[in-house]
C-alpha cells in the first residue's frame, strides 16, 4: 500500500461545495460566485477555486508517505510526515492566483487556448508548514545563496498526480534556488489550511507555497523535490505560463523565446457585480479584491463611474473596519486588500476598477494590449455593466 498515489480515473474525487461554478469537470477546476469570493478576507477553503490537471491523488497510508530531496547535494535525505512537523511551524497569509484567472474575458476579444476562468480563479487562505528553507538546510543546503557548492540553482517540486500534457506523468514545476533558500520569501511545504489540515483538493498531505508567484509553481500532492542547475524541463515550466505578445499565434510559437513567468502582476477586479446588471438609480457599494505579485502591497485602487473618464479612490482593507496601509508591518504582504466605494449610480453606464502597487506599476487599460494565445494573465482594468431601470 503505497503513502500517497494517483487514481487513473476520476471515480475517487472528493466532494465539494454546490455553489462553485464548475468551469471544468474532469480534471476537476471550480471557481466561486464573485459575491461569495469578497464576503471575508480569508477564503474559506470550501471557497478556495480549485485548479486540477488530473485526478486528485490519495493517501492510503499517511504513515508511509515521505518526500525525497534528491539532486545536486551532499545529503540526499526523505522526510516523513512526523519529519516535517518536528520542524518550526510558520502560518503565512497568502494570496493564489492562477495565472488564467479572468481568461473567459480575454477570450472575447481572440480565441484562447485553456480552461475558461471568470474573475475569482485565487483565494486568500492562512498556510500552516514548515520553511522550505528550513528543510533544504537538513541536506546542506544553507540559507540565502545563489549557489551551493554542488551547483545547485533551481529547486523543481514533483507531484503524483497524472496530467495529459505530461503524457500521463505528474505535475512538476520549479522555482530559484535563491527564493527557496530565503527564509524571507515565506516559502512553504504546507500542511494546513486556515487552520485545518490541508483537504485533497488542495494538495494533502503536503504542498508548495509560493507566496507572490502564479499559482503553477505552488505544486499541490509533493512527493518530490530535485536540486537541479536548470530551470525544471516538464510542460508547466517550458511550455505553459508563458507571456507571449499578441503577435504571436500557434503557428509562429517558439516557447524557448519566453522566460516562465513567476511574481503576478498588479490585478483587481469588482466582485459585488456581474458583468451586467440591471437595476434601480441610486448608490451602488462597488467591492471586489487587488493584489500585486512579489509581495508588493497595493498602493491605491481607483473606481471610475464614466467607463474610466474620472475616478474616485476606493478604501482598502484587510481586517474589517482598518483602513489598509501598504509596508505597513501590521499588514499582511502576501495578501490581496479587499476595497469598497459607494458610487451614485444615475444612468445606463460602465464601472471600471483599476489597481496601482507600491512599485507604482497599474493594470493595463486594455484587454486587447495584453492579450495572449495562452490567455494567462489578464489584468487588464476591470469593468462591469450597469442597466438603469427608473
Ligand atoms: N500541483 C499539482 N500537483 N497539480 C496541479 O494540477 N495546479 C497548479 C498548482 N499546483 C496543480 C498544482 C495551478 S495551475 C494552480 S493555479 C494551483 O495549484 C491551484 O491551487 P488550488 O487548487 O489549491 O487553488
Ligand atoms: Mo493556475
Amino acid at each position: 500500500m503505497p503513502g500517497l498515489r494517483a487514481p487513473s480515473d476520476y471515480s475517487e474525487e472528493p466532494s465539494r461545495h454546490p455553489a462553485l461554478k464548475i468551469n471544468a469537470k474532469a480534471p476537476f477546476n471550480a471557481e466561486p460566485p464573485r459575491q461569495a469570493l469578497v464576503s471575508s478576507y480569508v477564503t474559506p477553503t470550501e471557497f478556495f477555486y480549485k485548479r486540477s490537471h488530473g485526478p486528485i491523488p490519495v493517501v492510503d497510508d499517511i504513515e508511509r508517505y515521505s518526500v525525497s530531496i534528491k539532486g545536486l547535494i551532499e545529503k540526499p535525505k526523505e522526510f516523513f510526515m512526523k519529519d516535517i512537523l518536528s520542524l518550526p511551524k510558520y502560518n503565512v497569509t497568502a494570496t493564489l492566483q492562477c495565472a488564467g484567472n479572468r481568461r473567459t474575458a480575454m477570450s472575447k476579444t481572440r480565441t484562447v487556448r485553456g480552461v475558461g476562468w471568470d474573475v475569482c480563479a485565487l483565494g486568500n487562505a492562512i498556510w500552516g508548514g514548515a520553511k522550505l528553507a528550513d528543510v533544504l538546510e537538513l541536506v546542506g543546503i544553507p540559507k540565502y545563496t545563489n549557489t551551493t557548492p554542488a551547483g545547485g540553482k533551481f529547486v523543481e517540486f514533483v507531484s503524483v498526480d497524472r496530467c495529459k500534457e505530461e503524457n500521463g506523468g505528474p505535475y512538476k514545476a520549479s522555482i530559484p534556488l535563491s527564493q527557496a533558500t530565503n527564509p524571507e520569501a515565506d516559502v512553504l511545504l504546507a500542511y494546513e489550511m486556515n487552520g485545518e489540515t490541508l483537504n485533497r483538493d488542495h494538495g494533502y498531505p503536503l504542498r508548495v507555497v509560493v507566496p507572490g508567484v502564479i499559482g503553477a509553481r505552488s505544486v499541490k500532492w509533493l512527493d518530490s523535490i530535485n536540486i537541479d542547475s536548470q530551470d525544471c524541463k516538464g510542460f508547466f515550466v517550458q511550455k505553459d505560463y508563458k507571456m507571449f505578445p499578441p503577435t504571436v499565434n500557434w503557428d509562429n510559437i517558439d516557447w524557448s523565446t519566453r522566460r516562465p513567468q513567476m511574481d503576478f502582476p498588479v490585478q483587481s477586479a469588482i466582485c459585488s457585480l456581474e458583468d451586467v446588471n440591471v437595476g434601480r438609480h441610486g448608490k451602488i457599494t462597488v467591492k471586489g479584491y487587488a493584489v500585486s505579485g512579489g509581495g508588493r502591497g497595493i498602493e491605491r485602487v481607483d473606481i471610475s463611474t464614466d467607463g474610466g473618464k474620472t475616478w474616485k479612490e476606493a478604501s482598502r482593507y484587510q481586517k474589517p473596519g482598518i483602513q489598509y496601509v501598504a509596508d505597513d508591518e501590521k499588514s499582511d504582504k502576501w495578501a490581496w486588500v479587499l476595497f469598497e466605494a459607494d458610487v451614485d449610480v444615475q444612468s445606463n453606464t460602465e464601472i471600471v476598477a483599476k489597481a496601482v502597487d507600491i512599485a507604482a506599476n497599474v493594470q493595463p487599460e486594455k484587454v486587447e494590449d495584453i492579450w495572449n494565445l495562452r490567455g494567462i494573465l489578464n489584468t487588464s482594468w476591470h469593468r462591469v455593466h450597469v442597466q438603469v431601470r427608473h
